[in-house]
């Protein structure tokens, strides 16, 4: 690729790719997007992604774009070259700290992966208890808000903005339970839900695409929907 600005490869619908996509716009960055098919690879991303997988971050130099993959990476590299404010805490043990969060994080994306593509009522059933459980552990974790720690946008809040958008479609679908008497977690989930560098992160149709992609593995969360379809 030979790229004149930062590109983010992309898919329309990948909490990863989102999480990158937020950084940029938080630190004020210039980038355009590329979406592809994940169910029809195009051949010039397979040579350039060593695990099949968005997101990618082109980043113009020289001839040929350097390619970087995998959105920890990514994001650390914004970190550590873009001016725009500081995502990390300083102090090393915090920053280690968060880093640890941002881990759990993509566990989270693991098990709603699950969640929400499962047709079956006990798998259903068992990944609602785990999430539950976790966001009962990022209730206690979680300071006085309004982002997670603090007053400050951090490279966390870029990882679970994308988690608690799915819940924005899933809830309304299934009311789960799992953010009942949580109320840590539920005013963090307001608060980046209108986060602007949130909101661009994905495009006007992302209700649409999510509800497409349930209705193609005749997800559980769709069929057993408590309102009408
Ligand atoms: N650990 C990777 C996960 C990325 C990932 O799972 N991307 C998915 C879309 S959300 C993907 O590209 N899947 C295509 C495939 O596995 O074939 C990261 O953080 O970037």
């Amino acid at each position: 690729m030979h790229s004149k600005v930062l590109t983010l490869i992309s898919h329309h619908l990948c909490p990863y790719v989102q999480r990158a996509s937020i950084v940029l716009s938080e630190k004020g960055v210039a980038f355009e997007r590329t979406y592809i098919d994940l169910t029809a690879k195009p051949d010039w991303f397979l040579r350039i992604s060593p695990l099949g997988k968005v997101p990618l971050l082109a980043v113009p130099r020289g001839r040929t774009d350097a390619i970087l993959f995998e959105s920890a990476a990514i994001c650390e590299y914004l970190e550590e070259t873009q001016s725009g404010p500081a995502l990390h805490p300083a102090d090393p043990l915090l920053r280690a700290r968060h880093r640890g969060w941002m881990e759990f994080g993509s566990s989270i994306l693991a098990d709603l992966w699950v969640y929400e593509t499962t047709k079956d009522d006990v798998q259903f059933e068992a990944k609602r208890q785990v999430l539950k459980a976790k966001f009962a552990m990022l209730e206690s974790e979680k300071g006085e808000g309004p982002y997670f720690a603090g007053a400050q946008f951090s490279m966390v809040d870029a990882v679970f903005a994308p988690v608690f958008r799915y819940f924005e479609l899933f809830e309304a679908l299934f009311p789960s339970g799992i953010f009942d008497g949580l109320p840590r977690v539920n005013a963090w989930r307001q608060t980046l839900a209108i986060r602007p560098s949130v909101v661009d992160a994905v495009t006007a149709d992302y209700p649409e695409r999510l509800i497409a992609f349930l209705q193609h593995h005749s997800a559980y969360l769709l069929t057993h929907s408590k309102i009408a379809a």
